[in-house]
């Protein structure tokens, strides 16, 4: 579980890990490396200042956690475990889990803290802090993983929710007893209609391809009908010049014809006045 989720679930209960002593610091935080951190367990100790002086010599600390010493600058990040020297906690140390703070003070998930056999939210200045503890595989804040998945989770969820609640309306409104048959029949009959839209649809977009195509078409022909236009004008414009030099040429051949009928009838009236002369 999340740190978060831990708190919710232990905040101001007793927390008894060993099932002596009551409710101590070091049983929050056991319950803590099991429920959260999800790390073995260190070796057992006469107070909780002694997992500071163990580090270096419990593989289930130094393997585990980064140590982390207290300065006047460092703030430990949430989840973090601080530890407290033998001048707290009646000579046993202390330990508690970060929530949030600053160099001044901060606010720690603790348990007998300074006597109080239950879990509380506490506020500490940095007196007596040792340091802390840091788990080293980020297990305590969630992943950007597990988060999207838990988020993707929560809105299956949802949509599950959505859906029953849904098909318990459409049940309602069918007003009937039998809700899985009475749904199941509305949705075939919805399938059915949805697959008549589909292929009127098709159709439809058929036509509509096969009119775009015609339409296509259609401008070829119109341009070529207003070409062929143009050309019959050109030619009528051709035939009509052919008809004038036509009858001008038919003007100048009765021309030519009547000169020769002139010259002829000439000819005619000259012999005969030689013929009337001899
Ligand atoms: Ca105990």
């Amino acid at each position: 579980m999340t740190f978060d989720e831990f708190i919710t679930k232990r905040l101001d209960k007793k927390a008894d890990f060993d099932g002596k002593y009551d409710g101590q610091c070091v049983d929050l935080f056991r319950f803590y490396v099991q429920e959260v951190v999800d790390f073995p367990q260190p070796m057992g100790v006469g107070g909780a200042a002694n997992f500071w002086s163990n580090y270096e010599t419990d593989p289930n600390l130094n393997k585990y956690y980064d140590k982390i010493p207290n300065t006047p600058t460092g703030v430990p990040l949430k989840g973090d475990i601080p530890i407290w020297n033998t001048k707290a906690g009646g000579g046993y140390g202390h330990v508690s889990i970060f929530i949030e703070g600053d160099t001044k003070k901060f606010v720690s998930f603790d348990q007998n803290w300074p006597t109080l056999s239950k879990c509380t939210k506490t506020e500490h200045t940095y007196t007596n802090v040792l340091g802390w503890f840091r788990p080293k595989a980020s297990v305590v804040t969630p992943t950007t993983e597990v988060m999207d998945y838990k988020a993707a989770l929560e809105q299956s969820e949802a949509t599950v929710k959505a859906f029953t609640e849904f098909r318990k309306q459409l049940a309602d409104k069918l007003k009937s007893e039998d809700q899985t048959t009475a749904i199941m029949g509305s949705v075939e009959r919805f399938l059915v209609l949805e697959d008549q839209l589909r292929s009127m649809t098709s159709k439809y977009e058929e036509a509509a391809r096969g009119l775009e195509e015609e339409k296509k078409a259609n401008e070829g022909l119109m341009y070529s009908a207003s070409k062929l236009q143009e050309q019959i004008k050109a030619l009528q414009g051709v035939e009509k010049d052919l008809k004038k030099a036509n009858e001008e040429l038919e003007l100048l051949r009765q021309h030519k014809i009547l000169d020769r009928f002139r010259t002829w009838e000439i000819i005619v009236e000259l012999f005969d006045r030689i013929r009337r002369k001899r």
